[in-house]
């Protein structure tokens, strides 16, 4: 496997290229042009700027996490295939710099969804946490929690810009009528465009699960369960057409075997996040720290059977607390520093052990 690290970029990240070097093992950046609207062309110049920062720490850019599908593609508009066309510069783009894999999402509307960003852990530490009640139909007060926080703190988060997060009643209209079944055609028609593309540029489209794997707000959300992701690889059964196997959003469901999953379609995961959850009995769930016994996603036999499967792909620590400093105003919710580096090194010793028993 090789390890990676996800940064906002230079002025958007108060994490250094020089603070993620100091962490063992890490090869990659796993980046992306964050102010780029979905839709929009990335730039040769642009990418290449981002290539200049992190070669200078002997970072590879092998990783886009995310080039965001416009909400067209997703409903099937007919404006759709000028975006795809766009979508397929910029993979062009992105493989002239040597990108192997982009991490996407299908999710209508929006991205992770949260009910509280700095929950408190119990040991001083702060976590996202997800109130079930408080997901349930006023999807305006949702958003207006986490762009109040993105506001306040003069950040944006991937998936969250505020210039459709504007419009929310406009695009839940636009959604309207769009159920699984017509979501998963317009997954189709584009994955199906652009793959040629992929196969040309040696690109892997890793589509992230949805987060979490259930329908909010009457939206349809696709990639779920062992059941969905079986459904969608064989939809699109083509080398290129790839997971990025969060850990973390399909924990969010305790029915889901996530070690299995990985066993499955070893061969077909070109990112593996790797996150902890915790459950509670009426249905709540928080994020926890990688130790396997902090959460119940089965982070050991998760990172077993990626070894066992000889996985070759890249992986990151996804989402951890907040700690000691980190706190509202310091720290981009669930992207800290310190949790996301012990994380790291948890699955490092992790594997290097596993590698000394095979050596045996
Ligand atoms: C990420 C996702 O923070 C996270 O949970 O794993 O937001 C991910 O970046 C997107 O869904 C991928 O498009
Ligand atoms: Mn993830």
């Amino acid at each position: 496997m090789k390890m990676t690290f996800r940064w906002y970029g230079e002025g958007n990240d108060r994490i250094s290229l020089s603070d993620i070097k100091q962490i063992p093992g890490v090869t990659g950046i796993v980046w992306a042009l964050h102010h780029k609207m979905p839709g929009e062309i990335w730039d040769e110049s642009e990418i290449a700027e981002v290539k200049r920062q992190l070669d200078e720490y002997g970072f590879n850019m092998d990783v886009v996490e995310s080039v965001n599908v416009h909400d067209d593609i997703k409903i099937g508009l007919p404006t759709r295939d000028g975006y795809i066309k766009n979508y397929k510069t910029t993979i062009r783009n992105l493989s002239k710099f040597g990108v192997k894999v982009i991490c996407y999402n299908f999710m209508p509307i929006f991205d992770w969804t949260r009910s509280n960003l700095f929950h408190p852990v119990g040991d001083g530490s702060t976590a996202l946490f997800y109130e079930k009640n408080m997901i349930q139909d006023d999807y305006n007060a949702m958003a207006k929690y986490i762009l109040d926080f993105t506001e306040k703190y003069h950040m944006s988060f991937p998936g969250w810009e505020p210039e459709r997060m504007g419009r929310l009643d406009e695009l839940f209209k636009a959604y309207e009528g769009i159920d699984h079944e017509k979501l998963w055609a317009n997954l189709k028609y584009f994955l199906e465009a652009i793959m040629p593309t992929c196969e040309a540029c040696g690109i892997k489209m890793a589509i992230h699960m949805d987060d979490p794997p259930w329908d909010i707000f009457g939206l349809p959300r696709l990639l779920v369960d062992e059941a969905s992701i079986d459904r969608f690889l064989k939809m699109v059964d083509h080398p290129c057409n790839c997971l990025t196997l969060c850990s973390g959003s399909l924990g969010a469901n305790p029915d889901n075997n996530v070690a299995a999953i990985v066993r499955k379609h070893c061969d077909r995961i070109a990112f593996a996040h790797i996150r902890n959850v915790k459950h509670f009995e009426n249905g709540d769930f928080s994020e926890a720290s990688h130790r396997d016994c902090d959460g119940d996603t089965g982070i050991l036999d998760i990172l077993k059977a990626y070894h066992d499967c000889g996985f070759e792909g890249y992986i990151r620590p996804d989402h951890g607390r907040h700690l000691w400093s980190e706190g509202p105003g310091t720290v981009r919710p669930g992207y800290g520093l310190y949790d996301r580096a012990m994380g790291i090194m948890y699955m490092l010793g992790v594997w290097d052990m596993l590698d000394k028993l095979e050596e045996k």
